[in-house]
């Protein structure tokens, strides 16, 4: 953004130096015009001391999740803050703080780099290792303690933080926001695809957090057959609705979901694991590869495996057949707890 700004304003000086040697005087660069507006640029570029003293002075709250947070200090504006895990660890992450009440802490992103690479680099919720029956688990990191990738980057690649195993929550909050999205417009609304958050406090039927759901779920090539799916949890929804959820997806998926769900631990026909099917519950057939996001180690057939597993299988975002829309494909998942 300020990277266009300035090739703008470049643009502009270079634009008026052509007029001034191609017009007449009469039409000559007006200094005090020109001096506004590089003032202006500079006031743009200036770092803001008071505002990064005010994130700053986030650091000396102690809490442990953004929820901590909003009851203890009253925190209720959007942004990076600081955490603390039960073993003294400090980590920064973004807290929602106004959806449905605040107090939602972001966990982790599914980011999918490149839907053509089957389970190659940046596959890290499903496997990096290639495709391998003898890898059942994949890499392991819905239900490991291993963290990944940062806060200002979760649009941009997968990102896992420890508030993934130490916090204890309720439920759970979804947004679906286009890669890349820089940090300060993830709060805008309009910025989003999809955003809901579930209200049942089923969280704590499965230990409190996705680290113990997927351990008593466990996201395994053969765990298991297409009805051992683990729960479908009702969604509220903050953004979007039933209708456009479907339409996130091909028309052939669709009449094998209902929308209004987010479900953990799908299987499909092939044995393949899947760890969430955001917005949807499975009804019939068992080809969620093609609407259920990060997996195992182990996808067959072999073009099927990675973070967004078949969600190309009829080309790129075509909306056809059984491939999901361009726009979901190329959105990051970010999960949050309360
Ligand atoms: C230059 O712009 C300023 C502010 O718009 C205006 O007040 C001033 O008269 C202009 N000067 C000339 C020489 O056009
Ligand atoms: C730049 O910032 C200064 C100090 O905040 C302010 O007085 C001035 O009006 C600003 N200039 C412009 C062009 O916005
Ligand atoms: C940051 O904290 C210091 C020390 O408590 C305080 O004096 C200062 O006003 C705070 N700054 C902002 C911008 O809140
Ligand atoms: C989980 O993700 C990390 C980070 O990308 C990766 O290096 C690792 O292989 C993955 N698996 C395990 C078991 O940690
Ligand atoms: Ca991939
Ligand atoms: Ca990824
Ligand atoms: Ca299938």
């Amino acid at each position: 953004m300020l990277h266009n700004i300035f090739l703008l304003f470049v643009g502009l000086l270079s634009l008026e130096h052509v007029s001034f040697a191609e017009v007449p005087s009469s039409q000559i660069v007006n200094i005090t015009e020109t001096r506004e507006y590089a003032e202006r640029m500079q006031n743009f570029t200036r770092t803001n001391f008071e505002h990064l003293e005010k994130v700053r002075n986030r650091s000396i709250r102690v809490a442990r999740s953004c929820k901590d947070l909003r009851d203890r200090y009253d925190e209720r504006e959007d942004g990076v803050y600081y955490l603390t895990t039960g073993n003294g660890m400090l980590y920064q992450t973004y807290c929602d703080m106004t959806t449905a009440g605040g107090g939602w802490t972001l966990v982790a992103s599914v980011h999918e780099n490149s839907v053509y690479g089957r389970c190659t680099v940046g596959d890290r919720w499903s496997s990096q290792q290639g495709n391998n029956a003898d890898l059942p688990d994949g890499d392991g990191n819905w239900s490991n303690r291993n963290t990944f990738g940062t806060v200002e980057s979760a649009t941009a690649d997968d990102f896992k933080n420890p508030g993934y195993y130490d916090i204890t929550a309720e439920d759970m909050s979804v947004w679906h926001i286009p890669n890349k999205l820089p940090l300060e417009h993830w709060n805008q609304e309009a910025a989003a695809i999809l955003r809901y958050h579930t209200e049942n406090q089923f969280l704590t039927l499965y230990g409190g957090n996705l680290f113990q759901l997927f351990k008593q779920y466990p996201v395994r090539y053969k765990v298991g057959t297409c009805s051992d799916r683990g729960p479908a949890i009702p969604i509220i929804y903050d953004h979007g609705d039933a209708e456009s959820t479907k339409k996130l997806y091909g028309p052939n998926p669709r009449r094998e979901f209902e929308p209004g769900f987010i479900t953990f631990r799908a299987i499909n026909w092939e044995s393949a694991a899947m760890a969430i099917c955001s917005g949807v519950k499975p009804t019939v057939g068992c080809n969620t590869e093609h609407y259920c996001i990060g997996g195992g180690g182990y996808f067959n057939p072999e073009e099927q495996c990675g973070d967004f597993p078949s969600f190309d299988y009829d080309r790129l975002g075509k909306e056809q057949g059984w491939s999901a829309s361009k726009e979901m494909t190329e959105a990051a998942v970010l999960l949050f707890y309360r």
